[in-house]
């Protein structure tokens, strides 16, 4: 490897080399070192500025650094990090009655990862399919809406439809279903034909998709047929929730109460890892002492961290600003749409939105789009080829959503 004495190289170069020399090649990034955040900006480690629009997959919906959860982290730090779960602490009480209250469950079970909570939601739905429903044992089925993505377990691909999740993992885990997703009638006539199925979990918008926004109604649909067949309705809003689409939760938009509610990311405002799994009584109390749980989970840290997230989210009234800053931002773009035949469609809710190029998915040109909005200061990365998706953090305020329109209309513009 090249050193400064050598050639110089740039700090980024020399970043990225690093990167690519001693880790594995699990993931292609955008050629940017970010060194810093605050607020919509991120800055590189020559110093340019950008507006964060993929704000860590909707992670760091509360901005980059944000100084409430900051402090709380640092405080919380200096007093008590871990204790694992063989003992009480003083913070966790405390974080899972906030919790349970403003999301409004009997019960909430804390884990790190999104797919971990996700899968906390699987063992439950088992465990309710088998003590509560009295499904024989072992026959217990869940069903999964194709184009799903909630996570990088075995577990969690062995219920994806995307090569490039799950080519050379299998075997994978048996007991799934897989439906089309936004088609009511394929579930009816699913739940209708096996009385083993225990529950359904779908997004409430398929973030990895490319923001696929199902019809109005089908939330409510799902809701009622799951109560119909009695199956349990597990909505994963990892991506969704937590104001990302301008409600509480996604689920909010129709009125529907899912039966487990799956929560991560910006439940820390992307400073750690923290999940959780909500659900009442019946379904949570199946699960006893033992049989499940982890290192980290509900950890001081993480609950001091989640309270401060999520006032935040609260005080900030974060909701209503991605609401108005989406509609905002989706009139810029179907405006631009009607001078720029690159663009295909607009989607989405809230400050979670894509723009599908009117391009194959091999093609590239989204994948140009992005370094070119990446040169003028604006960093989104492109999915399943011809998608952008655009998901600012959620304290964007009006200048900025306008400076950052300007410079997708800009790019788009030029090389259209
Ligand atoms: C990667 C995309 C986003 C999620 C939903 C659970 C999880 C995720 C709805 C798991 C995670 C990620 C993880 C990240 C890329 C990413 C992603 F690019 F695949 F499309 F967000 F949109 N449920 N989403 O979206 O949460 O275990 O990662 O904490 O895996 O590369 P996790």
């Amino acid at each position: 490897m090249k050193s400064y004495t050598d050639t110089y190289i740039s700090p980024s170069q020399h970043a990225m080399e690093l990167e690519y020399r001693y880790g594995a090649h699990n993931y292609k990034p955008m050629p940017v070192v970010i060194e810093r955040g605050a607020g919509v900006f991120l800055w590189d480690v020559e110093g340019k500025q950008y507006f964060d629009f993929l704000s860590a997959y909707s992670a760091v919906s509360q901005g980059h650094c944000h100084p409430k959860i900051v402090n709380a982290m640092i405080g919380q730090a200096q007093t008590l990090t871990l204790t694992s779960r063989a003992f009480y602490n003083n913070r966790l009480g405390e974080c899972e009655k906030f919790l349970c209250e403003y999301f409004g469950y009997d019960k909430v079970l804390m884990m790190n990862s999104g797919v971990e909570g996700g899968e906390t939601a699987l063992k439950l739905t088992r465990k309710w399919a088998y003590k509560v429903k009295g499904i024989e044992p072992g026959k217990a089925k869940t069903v999964y809406a194709s184009g799903n993505f909630w996570g990088r377990t075995l577990a969690a691909i062995s219920s994806s439809t995307d090569p490039s999740s799950t080519n050379d993992y299998g075997p994978f885990l048996p007991g799934y279903e897989i439906i089309p997703y936004n088609d009511l009638n394929a579930l009816e006539s699913l739940l209708k034909s096996d009385a083993n199925i225990a529950g359904f979990m779908v997004e409430p918008i398929q973030g990895e998709a490319g923001v696929v926004v199902p019809e109005e109604g089908y939330l409510r649909g799902v809701r009622d047929l799951c109560t119909k067949y009695n199956v349990l309705f597990i909505a994963d809003e990892v991506q969704t929730g937590i104001g990302r689409t301008g409600k509480r939760l996604a689920c909010d938009w129709e009125g529907v109460k899912p039966d487990i509610l799956v929560l991560g990311k910006a439940l820390s405002g992307g400073t750690m890892p923290v999940s959780a799994a909500f659900a009442d009584d019946e379904i949570m109390l199946t699960i006893a002492p033992g049989e499940h749980g982890s290192t980290y989970g509900g950890n001081p840290l993480a609950c001091a961290v989640t309270i401060a997230a999520l006032q935040v989210v609260i005080e900030e009234n974060l909701a209503g600003n991605a609401e108005d800053m989406g509609r905002v931002f989706r009139a810029r773009m179907e405006a631009l749409q009607k001078q720029c035949s690159l663009i295909e469609s607009v989607r989405g809710k809230g400050l979670l939105n894509a723009i599908v190029i009117n391009d194959s998915e091999e093609s590239g040109i989204a994948m140009d789009l992005c370094y070119k909005m990446m040169e003028k200061g604006l960093l989104c990365k492109p999915t399943h080829g011809n998608k952008i998706r655009f998901a600012p953090p959620l304290v964007i305020s009006e200048t900025q959503m306008d400076e950052a329109c300007r410079i997708i209309e800009e790019v788009f513009l030029e090389m259209n």
